[in-house]
């Protein structure tokens, strides 16, 4: 598109001046992608499922020949052939890759949930405690878009957690002698992960899920499935969610920038490119209440667009039904915006970024000020870069250690805390007409010889 002095060249204009919404109106004002198309995959991905659960290696043969056109001999991957996908990594690469293990690893041992014990009365004692699941297992994509820093971002949190047994599956690739791509069997070695399998899509997920015998090599089930994926991978997860544990189904990438006259419009342009280079349905939103400041951005991105390798995917996503700029009447309405908008990414470019960030509730991520861009979130700043898309960061949270554990409640009474409650649980036991849930705790009242008590 030619550059023009008004904004709408790239972006085009929501302008909610004068307009006051309330809360639903807003969450329908702003930028969204159109419904997913998950649904169209439910029978394809059911009849796969079906197939791993009877016919195991042999189905993962022949979809791997259908959908990779691999014919497969060994299923699973080599040790050798990881220790060779190590020793291969591009050694800046490498670095690249053991400083994000390196911070992502500090952040998400010490983002683990602490265990609480509370003594509710006398001799009444609660316990909280953290457990991580036995075994996690983690699908990475292969094909177009090949990221060994997802490797990093779905192990990392599931060590840190404390997991004992983490299972690695991505697609078999031509290219490579049907092993998956070699800068991912790289990452799983930096990460210790030996466990690794040549499965891609749905078939992988209900692999890890039901688990595989292929012979000698063995595909034991796991408790928990994380990992991005198309909508035949977001609709194994759906499909699987009562047997395994899986995290959220990973949408198009999104960025919200909210800023106001003080920003750098350089910076802002560069960074909603940024995440537009992933996809032509990527999200970009710029939120601002300075007219100005959104003409400055629209002229950076008529120098920066042209230059940027994949100009026709971002051209397209930033063209796209869910990317704009959302014009405000001031700050508390641009946060009002963000907040509506619940991005996957927010970054905040305005005078005391720090209080504003602190006023937002719903986003997966938040990138203070003019330093704090979101690929340095992507790679190495050491927050998880799986988070809620879609607007669902208004109920949910990114990738993290508690998302591989679950907590056990433990009760533990004295006889006097039991008895102090005796009346209580009776009452209330009559009223649902369970009275052998009362007697369970009369009887104990009533102690004979023949009770021995411990402790
Ligand atoms: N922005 C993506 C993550 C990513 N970026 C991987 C580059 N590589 C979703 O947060
Ligand atoms: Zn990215």
């Amino acid at each position: 598109p030619e550059s023009t002095d008004a904004p709408g060249s790239y972006l085009r204009v929501i302008d909610l001046r004068g307009t006051h919404l309330g809360w639903s109106e807003l969450r329908a004002a702003v930028p969204r992608q159109t419904a997913s198309s998950v649904v169209d995959a439910e029978d394809t991905v059911r009849a796969i499922i079906a197939d791993v659960r009877e016919r195991g290696p042999e189905a993962l043969r022949e979809l791997a020949l259908r959908f990779d056109g691999v014919a497969q001999e060994r299923i699973r991957v080599a040790p050798e052939d990881i220790e060779r996908a190590v020793e291969a990594l591009d050694p800046a690469v490498r670095h690249g890759l053991e400083t994000a293990i390196e911070r992502t690893r500090a952040f998400a041992k010490a983002q683990r949930p602490a265990d609480v014990t509370v003594e509710v009365a006398p001799g009444a004692t609660l316990h909280h405690r953290w457990t991580p699941v036995r075994r996690a297992g983690l699908y990475i994509p292969g094909g177009l878009a090949v990221y060994p820093s997802s490797v990093v971002m779905n192990v990392v949190p599931a060590q840190a957690a404390g997991v004992e047994s983490v299972v690695l599956c991505s697609p078999p690739q031509k290219e490579f002698g049907g092993l998956p791509h070699p800068v991912i069997l790289g990452a799983a070695g930096l990460l210790g992960v030996d466990d690794v399998w040549a499965v891609g899509g749905a078939q992988s997920l209900a692999a890890m899920a039901y688990g595989v015998a292929d012979g000698e090599d063995v595909l034991e089930p796991v408790n928990t499935v994380t990992g991005p994926g198309n909508i035949f991978v977001a609709m194994a997860k759906r499909q699987l969610r009562s047997v395994v544990g899986v995290d959220a189904e990973a949408g198009t990438t999104e960025i919200a920038v909210l800023a106001d006259d003080s920003a750098n419009p350089r910076y802002v342009a560069a960074d909603l490119i940024s995440q537009a280079e992933h996809d032509p349905a990527a999200g970009s939103v710029l939120i601002t209440d300075s007219e100005p400041f959104a003409r400055s951005v629209e002229e950076q991105l008529a120098c920066q667009v042209p230059e940027a390798k994949h100009r026709e995917r971002i051209t397209a996503a930033l063209g796209g039904p869910q990317s704009g700029v959302v014009l405000t009447d001031d700050l508390d309405a641009s946060v009002a915006v963000a907040d509506a908008y619940a991005a996957e990414h927010l970054e905040i470019h305005t005078r005391d970024a720090s209080a504003v960030a602190a006023r937002i509730r719903n986003a997966g991520a938040i990138f203070v000020g003019p330093f704090s861009p979101v690929p340095l979130g992507d790679y190495a700043a050491g927050s998880n870069h799986v988070l809620p898309t879609g607007g669902t960061a208004v109920f949910s949270s990114g990738l993290q250690a508690a998302s591989f554990m679950k907590a056990v409640q433990v009760i533990e009474y004295s006889p006097e805390a039991l008895a102090q409650l005796e009346d209580d649980i009776v009452a209330l036991a009559t009223s649902e007409d369970l009275p052998a849930h009362g007697r369970a705790v009369t009887l104990r009242g009533e102690q004979r010889p023949s009770d021995t008590v411990a402790g």
